[in-house]
């Protein structure tokens, strides 16, 4: 009895494994006949073209055909890119023109570039494989876009002749890095406060201080595009007992999930100040008057918003307080700090301090992939770069502006 059963049971188990097979061998046979009767060249053919592309040819990824830039400042560049297929030979280059204009050179992948165009008007760009001997052997796509700088308004009228004259007074009896502040020559100015600020995130009270946006590339420069990846409006100003500032970042991707002293790895601000300027002129590195410290708005989530001073202690700094705001476009950072933190210091009007704002944009990656600063060069551990800002006291600005106004003409 026991024996039989085994038996059938065993073929009953083969029965799926027979099934399987026999469906193998029918597709194989309709293959074979859809093959027979299609022409010999139609899986020939598709051979031969992949074999084609894999031999030179160069590809315009980036920009795109008809592609119009915006641009509000300079520095801001067109991201090229180029699609190339394995190239056997080494003795390859890919020269990229822009009407007509050899403007750069590969050798090596990847074929990646932010030029630069300087000045509005519709460009043609076309790159050409070349070999050893200059000669072209492959051609890419051809690709029309426009690049349109628009100017950014002055607010220079805004202010009386008696800021200008102080403001002028305050540069003449100073000494800074002329050199490094944006445009060369003109710190960024910080006026007195009567009423302070709230700190809230909600930066509308600030537009009658002074504000500084010509922020430049300078860490990661290379991976700067558009001011639409990375920007910011900086503002600030300052009584007995504090320095304020507001600042409104534009930035396309916003990525903030560190906390403490890795801030500076996600979107964030760094703020070094230079106390002692006059004394420090021809130092580079960070004494006992310099302090840096960072600022992260939070993640909107879980994190929230807060400072922390890399130098010269390495802790948050004391009695700060901080607010953020989420925007559409990027976020709002809003702060008070005691000067109590800048030790012996006491600020007085027409002080003229070692200053940069940085802002540090993380988009895609775990670290900071662009920085941009209010001086023209920046680097994190040589106080040498730093610009300058100017303390003045032109009275309170939100008393009777028409007045004033009124008075200087
Ligand atoms: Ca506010
Ligand atoms: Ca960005
Ligand atoms: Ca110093
Ligand atoms: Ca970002």
């Amino acid at each position: 009895m026991k024996k039989s059963y085994n038996k059938r049971n065993f073929l009953l188990d083969k029965v799926p494994y027979i099934l399987l097979g026999l469906i193998l061998i029918i597709a194989l046979i309709i293959f074979f006949l859809i093959k027979s009767r299609l022409p010999l060249t139609f899986f020939t053919e598709m051979q031969e073209n992949t074999e084609n592309k894999t031999e030179y040819s160069v590809f315009i990824a980036s920009p795109t055909s008809g592609e119009v830039f915006n641009f509000t400042n300079e520095n801001e560049t067109i991201p090229i890119e180029i699609k190339a297929k394995e190239v056997e030979s080494s003795d390859y280059t890919i020269n990229i023109f822009v009407n007509e204009n050899k403007i750069k050179s590969f050798t090596s992948p990847p074929y990646k570039y932010n030029w630069n165009p300087g000045s509005s008007g519709e460009y043609k760009i076309i790159a050409r494989l070349v070999d050893d001997d200059n000669n072209v052997i492959a051609e890419s796509n051809a690709i029309t876009f426009t690049v349109q700088y628009e100017s950014e308004p002055e607010n220079e009228a805004d202010v009386s002749t008696d800021i200008k004259e102080k403001k002028t007074n305050v540069i003449y009896n100073s000494n800074f890095r002329y050199d490094n502040t944006i445009p060369a020559g003109l710190p960024i100015f910080s006026y007195k406060c009567y009423t302070p600020p709230v700190i809230d995130g909600i930066i509308q009270e600030w537009d009658k201080f002074e504000s500084f946006s010509s922020f430049v590339p300078t860490i990661k420069k290379e991976n700067y595009t558009s001011h639409t990846d990375i920007a910011g409006i900086f503002y600030s100003c300052w009584d007995d007992d504090n320095f304020y500032f507001a600042i409104k970042v534009v930035d396309d991707v916003f990525n903030q999930q560190y906390t403490g002293n890795q801030i500076n790895k996600g979107d964030s601000i760094t703020i070094v100040f230079d106390t002692n300027l006059e004394e420090d002129m021809y130092i580079t590195s960070y004494n006992n008057d310099d302090y840096r410290i960072d600022f992260s708005p939070g993640n909107f989530g879980g994190i929230a918003a807060e400072s922390f001073m890399n130098w010269p202690s390495s802790a948050p700094p004391v009695g700060t307080v901080i607010a953020s705001k989420k925007l559409s476009d990027g976020y709002a950072i809003e702060v008070r700090i005691p000067w109590y933190n800048f030790w012996g210091y006491v600020p007085e009007d027409e002080d003229m301090l070692g200053f940069t704002i940085s802002i540090l944009d993380t988009d895609n990656l775990d670290s900071t992939e662009c920085v941009i600063s209010s001086s023209k060069t920046f680097d994190f551990n040589n106080t040498s770069t730093l610009g300058a800002i100017a303390l003045i006291d032109v009275g309170d600005v939100y008393s009777n502006p028409e007045d004033e106004a009124s008075d200087s003409n």
